[in-house]
Parts: structure tokens; C-alpha cells; sequence
């Protein structure tokens, strides 16, 4: 019986160091433990042993059985412990890796532009508001002082929008894309009384596309309206502006000009950061690119709106935001902006 005990400890022993997964563990645990395993067997043949001799072969085979236990529970443990370090050998972090970029995005150069601009007038105490981007020809025309036979009404330069898509507006006469910020002027003298402080900043839309043309760009209109207001504080106050944005070294200059709703009227212009003013292919040999619009506003304007012309003076303008992008971001033509290449638009 001693001799049987042993032999079975050592090949379960052996059996045990060659099982490799928890299938093979168990089928040895059958081997010697299952209802016809060897251990079974030699308890079934105690009661053939001589009386003397049984109690030591029962511990013999309780020995083994406890022997062989904890063999199949340390084998068990060793597996689990082997798979637990294969598994975090493989989720191993590599700490000397350089680490991967992440992807980071950031505002498009138009809203930037748009934000330096508003920050600008905000700090001179010009309010923020907003209009409409489908305009009634009045707002957008006839409140500004445009005769009916004007060019700019013209088919060439506006997108009219056939009122019978848009449902019930209750716009009566022609239903236009705005072409320019200046109807919110008209909005925002029709609904407050002076002094009017506001810039408006929007979406436009001409039939227009070149190299310093977009038939969608981005305006911000200005306006400042109470007793008195003087062109001398146009002039200060566009050229305080250009000086903040573009820096005190670049050149800006008022030029005469003609808007229906201004007189007088005058353009900016700002000097080419393309060539220094000596003239390229973007300010179109001039050494100058034209950013906004101007002027005193027309007292009929100021009638329409039921301000009495003979007391009340205000200024406006109408800035061109993309031009503003172009010239901060040396951005040659204007298209590059709306074509969202993102090789491109992640410059800046
Ligand atoms: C106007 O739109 C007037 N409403 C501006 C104004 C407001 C004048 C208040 C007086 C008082 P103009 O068409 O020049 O003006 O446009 C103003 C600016 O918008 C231009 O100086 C230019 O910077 C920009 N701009 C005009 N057309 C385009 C275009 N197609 N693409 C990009 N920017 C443009």
C-alpha cells in the first residue's frame, strides 16, 4: 500500500508539471479523485487489508489524497498567476514611448478676425446686436435711401429669393439675401431713440467671386448716432481702430466715395501687407486693399426713422471681415477661407 501511495504522489506530480491549461488540471484531479479514480480505488481495497495493518494504510492514502489537494490547487494558482503576467505583459505601457499628438482644433481665421474687430469696438463702448440675413427690400434698399432704378438693386449684385418659398413672411415687395450689415442700422434707429452706439456683424451674400471677392462674406456694420457727431470722429475713431488692429506701422487712408444712406461717404483702405504698398497682384497694383465703407449718414435716413435731421448727426461703416483675415494672416486670395482645407485653415 506504501509503495502504491508513492507511486500515485509521483505521478500525479508529473502529470501535474505537463498540464498546461485548466482542462488538463481537472482531468488529472479526475484521474485520481473521480468515482474511479485511483485514490477511489485504493479506499475501495482497505477493507481487504489485514485489520493490523489498516490504520496506517488509511493514513497512507489520507496523506496522499491531502498531498495530492493541494498540488492540484497550487497548480490551479499557478495558472491563474501565469495568465494574470501575460496579461499585463501585454497591456504593458511603454514610459519611453514619446507620447502621441492630439488633435487640437481652433477657431477659423474669420472668426478670429471678427473677434479681434469686436473686441476693438467693444472697448470704444459700441454695443453688439444682430439682423436678419433675408432682408425686405426696404431694409435693405429703399430705408437706405437707394432710388428704385440704383445699380446695386440690380439682379448682377443681389440674390432675390422668391417669397413663395419662404411661406407666410408678411414681407410685402421683393425678398432679398441682404448685400450688405447696413439694413441692422435702419433696424436699430427704427427701434431706439439716439444716442445709438452699435456695431452688427453678419453674413452677406453678392453675386461676386474673384480673388478678393466671396458671394458669402462677413461685414460688420457700425453706427453712432446722436447731437452733433462730426466726421472728424469718423475719422478718429477708423483710424484709432486700424492703428489697434494691424498696429500703429501700417498706412490707412480715407478716400472719397458714393453710398446712397452717407454724404459724405468715404472708403479705407489700408496698406498692402502683401508687397508694402509697392504694388502686387492682391491690392491690384495699387499698394492698397479697400477694408470698409463710410460716412456721414444721410439725413434722409435719419427722417425715415423719425429723428429730426437738423439736430441728430451720426456716422457708419461697413467693414469687410475676410479682408481684415487676409491682411492679419498674409492670406492671398479669398477663396482659400471658405474652401475648409484643413492643411490650410490649421495655419493659423
Ligand atoms: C457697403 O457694403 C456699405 N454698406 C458699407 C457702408 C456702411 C458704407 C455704412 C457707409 C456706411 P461696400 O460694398 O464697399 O460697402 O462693402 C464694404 C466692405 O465689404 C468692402 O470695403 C470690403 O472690405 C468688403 N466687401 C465688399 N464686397 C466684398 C466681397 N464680394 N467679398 C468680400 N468682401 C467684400
Amino acid at each position: 500500500m506504501q509503495d502504491e501511495t508513492k507511486r500515485i504522489a509521483d505521478e500525479a506530480a508529473s502529470l501535474l508539471r505537463e498540464a498546461k491549461t485548466r482542462e488538463e488540471i481537472e482531468a488529472v484531479r479526475v484521474r485520481f479523485f473521480g468515482r474511479k479514480g485511483q485514490i477511489s480505488l485504493l479506499l475501495g481495497q482497505l477493507g481487504k487489508i489485514a485489520p493490523g495493518e489498516r490504520k496506517a494504510a488509511g493514513a497512507a492514502i489520507n496523506a496522499v489524497k491531502a498531498e495530492l489537494d493541494s498540488a492540484i490547487a497550487e497548480a490551479n494558482a499557478g495558472l491563474r498567476r501565469a495568465t494574470v503576467d501575460a496579461e499585463l505583459r501585454e497591456g504593458a505601457i511603454d514610459v519611453t514611448l514619446p507620447g502621441r499628438a492630439r488633435f487640437q482644433g481652433h477657431r477659423h481665421p474669420i472668426s478670429q478676425a471678427l473677434a479681434a474687430v469686436r473686441s476693438i469696438f467693444e472697448k470704444m463702448g459700441f454695443e453688439v446686436i444682430d439682423g436678419p440675413e433675408i432682408e425686405t427690400d426696404f431694409y435693405n434698399f429703399e430705408a437706405l435711401n437707394f432710388a428704385p432704378d440704383h445699380p446695386a438693386r440690380d439682379m448682377q449684385d443681389t440674390f432675390v429669393i422668391d417669397p413663395t418659398t419662404l411661406g407666410s413672411t408678411g414681407a410685402k415687395g421683393p425678398v432679398v439675401l441682404r448685400t450688405h450689415t447696413s439694413p441692422v442700422q435702419i433696424r436699430a434707429m427704427l427701434r431706439s431713440k439716439p444716442p445709438l452706439r452699435v456695431i452688427a456683424p453678419g453674413r452677406v451674400y453678392r453675386r461676386d467671386s474673384d480673388q478678393t471677392h466671396s458671394p458669402m462674406f462677413t461685414q460688420v456694420e457700425g453706427l453712432y448716432v446722436d447731437r452733433g457727431v462730426t466726421f472728424s470722429e469718423l475719422k478718429g475713431t477708423l483710424s484709432a481702430f486700424s492703428a489697434a488692429l494691424f498696429g500703429s506701422r501700417t498706412k490707412t487712408r480715407f478716400r472719397p466715395s458714393f453710398f446712397p444712406f452717407t454724404e459724405p461717404s468715404a472708403e479705407v483702405d489700408v496698406s498692402c501687407v502683401f508687397c508694402t504698398g509697392t504694388g502686387c497682384r492682391v491690392c491690384k497694383g495699387t499698394g492698397w486693399l479697400e477694408i470698409l465703407g463710410s460716412g456721414m449718414v444721410h439725413p434722409n435716413v435719419l427722417r425715415g426713422c423719425g429723428y429730426d435731421s437738423s439736430d441728430i448727426r451720426g456716422f457708419a461703416f461697413g467693414l469687410g471681415i475676410e479682408r481684415v483675415a487676409m491682411l492679419l494672416f498674409d492670406i492671398e486670395d479669398i477663396r482659400n477661407l471658405f474652401e475648409n482645407d484643413h492643411r490650410f485653415i490649421a495655419q493659423f
